[in-house]
């Protein structure tokens, strides 16, 4: 439901344009006249009605009938000046130098043009944008060619300028026929020019402005406006970014939030100076959900900002800085018998027009295998043609989940990476070993794609090698059921209407229930009355995982939504939905929680966030001994966050409020933060039945000693109603600056991971009955991904259908982090709903 929130702060730049109404004229002059001049209104009405049928058949005829109307087309290209030093003033584009060699580009541009009928015919004029220094002895021009085309004539007009031979190439060509002969003023290796991506040209844009950037000492690009107002509408913004000779530009965006649709709002980045399609690199819109890091392939770099009339958003800030060339890590012999390599920069976007080999090689008796933990290269396609990975002759491409294994013939392996001159991608990480052909997997599991996985991880009900290997033939436990494939799967899986087995057979003989009750997704049968009752009767929760605004019973009952008149609502969560439910709109109240100002989109397994994803999401240190526990904003004053932080350990009095500093805003714990502010804690409320033990009612509240502003870094999350139903299955995500391993330390960025919420019984099954009524269970039962030390008292965050975030739970306790079939348990929060009315007002 927040998708079309307009980020609408502060609008004070001076790029914008303003709109001023005229004054109304003289009211009285306005006012009606008596009838007697009714004959003259109605000839004025005659001819008003002729004058406005001419001008639209002119219209008409001028814009549809009239093919031969000129339509302004605009290309976009690079030449390569060769045998020219580069001069500093070449930067500047009201210097002497740039105007003379700018006017050499002009004509030598026109040249080229001549010498094609089509283009001669609709060449209007030649611009030059920019220059930069292209190594050596020679000079980059990046320029604008402007054609006035007749509609039926464009795509000649684009076949023309595609089919365009540069001087070398036409020297060398073999009819001898030189189609392009250089003025002799300039020497030109190169010219590539194409159309101009539309959006960049719309007359809706009103203003266009172009900054150069040295990017030798580093520093930050960020949109107008940003952090404090959205970006200015309808603009074109270029950043043109200049690195040294022998050195690469970088980028590296900490934030990015902008309009969802990119036919309205988009950054575009271009390894050029011009933006000239095929060196377009990314483009982007909205809320990308991943780290986004840039390094260009030469030295420069194009980012541009285009936006339009509507909904503005906060916009984007990076950090900019030059890398030398000669990437670190691109191919070279590689001869142990264990090792790994990456794309270069991985974790930042691999840079365009580059190719790495790496050869393998291990000892003489062993083959090798080369395992790729990440791998996101480009588009997958049948031929894989532009960026791409090639082992041992055979080409990958595209975005692989899990891992991918290759494995030679002999004890050398060649590895080449290679990626064009467009759009780039994150890359891949692979490790290779050495093996030998009749032990391949020593001390582990061979899975049958070649894949290596631990032992203990054989017949365990999971899918570890990826292609099931690793449960085939397996005698199973207590708790698993066999399938007809021989592998075992959990008790609870079956019937769940998910194909665990891989042959449908623990989803067969799942009983068929009577026309009056409903199956359960994991068997059993339930009365249909049951179902959307809000209460749990499946053990899986499928009775009640697909009742979201469902209607209604119409009587009062422990789990209706109370209004505040006393009225009851049995819509499923109408809290803060939108829709006023109650008579006396109580439902709809207090609803300033919740939402991000945008949209999109200890932890382990978890990644990092975006700034200002998670304002709800506070640091709390203590002690003088920086992050401790994360806590949950729930208003201006208060906080939320578990007992068990509290509480006093040794010498350090965790109990006592003056021992305690908020952090709100905070994204990175290392590092300056700008959004940051610190509160100090005025009063500490803990659960009085807070059991230290058993972690049962594991709950705590924390008044600020004053109010903090609320913006987009800072901002609370919605508190559900004591009825409010998180169904087993539900999406949730955990954040927190905790360890991203057990017994590891601490995150210095917010990390965030996505969970899901687990049945209780199955839960208490699991965690040896120590699930209490006030918890809640969360997590990946496959382990990998859960809360860790240093996360409790942070939120678990659950999404409505409406698209406010509700505070589901506390972080609370675990079996250690993110092991297997162990999930991470929570202080449900509605259990302490009205306990923290009560406490703190909210
Ligand atoms: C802790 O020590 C902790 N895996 C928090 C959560 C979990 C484990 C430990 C859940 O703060």
């Amino acid at each position: 439901m927040d998708t079309g929130e307009k980020f609408c702060p502060r609008q004070d730049l001076d790029l914008d344009t303003t709109l001023q109404f005229l004054p109304a004229p003289n009211a009285k002059k306005l006012e009606k006249k008596p009838g007697h001049r009714r004959l003259w209104m109605g000839v004025g009405f005659v001819l008003a009605a002729v004058a406005l049928s001419l001008l639209t058949g002119l219209l008409v005829w001028r814009f549809h009938l009239r093919s031969d109307v000129a339509v302004t087309r605009v290309y976009v290209g690079s030449m390569e000046i060769v045998k020219q030093r580069f001069l500093p003033a070449y930067e500047d584009s009201s210097s002497i130098q740039f105007s003379k060699l700018s006017s050499l580009v002009s004509q030598q541009l026109q040249a080229i043009y001549s010498k094609n009928a089509v283009l001669l015919k609709y060449f209007t004029r030649s611009s030059v944008d920019a220059f930069s220094d292209g190594g050596g002895d020679s000079v980059m021009a990046y320029y604008q060619s402007e054609f006035d085309i007749p509609a039926p004539q464009q795509a000649s007009v684009d076949a023309a300028i595609k089919s365009l031979q540069t001087p070398a190439q036409s020297q060398q060509s073999r009819q001898g026929r030189v189609l392009v002969k250089p003025d002799d003023s300039l020497n030109i290796n190169s010219v590539v020019t194409r159309a101009i991506d539309p959006r960049m040209t719309s007359s809706s844009l009103l203003v266009k402005k172009s900054f150069n950037v040295h990017v030798q000492e580093g520093g930050i690009i960020q949109s107008p406006g940003f952090p404090d107002s959205s970006y200015p509408s309808s603009v074109y913004l270029q950043w043109r970014m200049r690195a040294d000779p022998a050195h690469r530009v970088r980028l590296d965006f900490d934030t990015l939030i902008l309009e969802d649709n990119c036919q309205n709002d988009f950054v575009k980045i271009y390894d050029s100076l011009a933006p000239i399609e095929h060196a377009a690199i990314t483009e982007h819109c909205g809320f990308p959900h991943h780290s986004l890091s840039f390094v260009s392939s030469g030295n420069v770099m194009l980012l541009t900002l285009v936006t339009n009339k509507e909904k503005n958003f906060p916009g984007f800030r990076a950090n900019y800085s030059q890398v030398s060339r000669g990437p670190p890590g691109c191919g070279g012999t590689l001869s142990s018998d264990v090792g790994f390599f990456s794309s270069p920069f991985f974790p930042s976007s691999y840079p365009p027009r580059t190719t790495c080999v790496w050869n393998i090689q291990v000892s003489n008796d062993k083959l090798v295998k080369l395992e790729f933990r990440k791998f996101y290269v480009g588009n997958d396609s049948s031929d894989c043609s532009r960026d791409y990975v090639e082992v041992n002759g055979q080409r990958l491409c595209g975005a692989k989940a899990g891992s991918t294994v290759v494995a030679s013939r002999s004890n050398v392996m060649t590895v080449k990476f290679n990626s064009d001159s467009s759009y780039v991608d994150r890359g891949f990480v692979a490790d290779f070993e050495a093996f030998v052909p009749s032990d391949p997997c020593p001390g582990r599991f061979r899975c049958n794609n070649e894949l290596c996985v631990d032992l203990s991880l054989r017949c365990d009900g999971m899918d570890d090698c990826k292609d099931a290997s690793d449960e085939d033939d397996c005698t199973c436990e207590a708790s698993h059921m066999r399938c007809e494939n021989g592998r075992c799967k959990a008790k609870f899986w079956a019937c769940d209407g998910v194909d665990d087995c891989g042959d449908n057979s623990d989803e067969s003989n799942c009983g068929a229930c009577t026309s009056s009750e409903f199956r359960c997704r994991n068997g059993p049968c339930v009365p249909s009355a049951m179902v959307c009752d809000r209460k749990e009767d499946c053990t899986d929760g499928s009775d009640e995982s697909k009742c979201e605004k469902s209607a209604a019973m119409t009587v009062c009952s422990d789990l209706s939504f109370r209004c505040r008149d006393g009225g009851c609502v049995n819509k499923v969560n109408p809290e803060c939905d939108d829709e006023e439910d109650c008579k006396d709109a109580s439902d709809e109240e207090s609803c300033q929680c919740g939402l991000r100002p945008y949209r999109s989109s200890r932890i382990v397994g978890g990644q990092v966030s975006q700034e200002g994803e998670w304002p709800w999401q506070v640091s709390l240190h203590a002690g003088g001994k920086g992050h401790v526990c994360g806590a949950s904003l729930l208003s201006h004053r208060w906080l939320l966050t578990a007992a068990h932080c509290v509480q006093d350990k040794g010498p350090t009095r965790y109990s006592q409020a003056d021992q305690w500093e908020a952090f709100l805003g905070q994204h990175t714990q290392s590092s300056a933060n700008k959004w940051t502010v610190r509160r100090k804690v005025r009063r500490i409320v803990v659960h009085r039945h807070f059991d230290p033990v058993t972690f049962d009612n594991d709950v705590a509240l924390m008044e600020l000693d004053s109010d903090v502003p609320l913006n987009q870094h800072i901002w609370p999350i919605c508190l559900p109603s004591p009825t409010h139903h998180f169904p087993s299955g539900r999406q949730a995500w955990i954040t927190g600056w905790g360890a991203t391993r057990e017994g590891g330390v601490a995150a210095s960025v917010l990390q965030k991971a996505e969970v899901r919420i687990i049945n209780s019984s199955v839960c208490n099954s699991l965690m040896k009955n120590e699930v209490t009524d006030g918890m809640l269970c969360a997590g990946v039962l496959k382990g990998g991904v859960d809360a860790c030390q240093g996360d409790s008292g942070g939120p678990l965050s659950v999404t409505s259908q409406s698209g406010r975030v509700f505070l589901a739970g506390v972080v609370s306790w675990g079996d250690g982090c993110a092991r297997r079939n162990k999930p991470g348990v929570y202080t449900r929060v509605t259990k302490y709903r009205n306990w923290i009315k009560e406490h703190s007002g909210v």
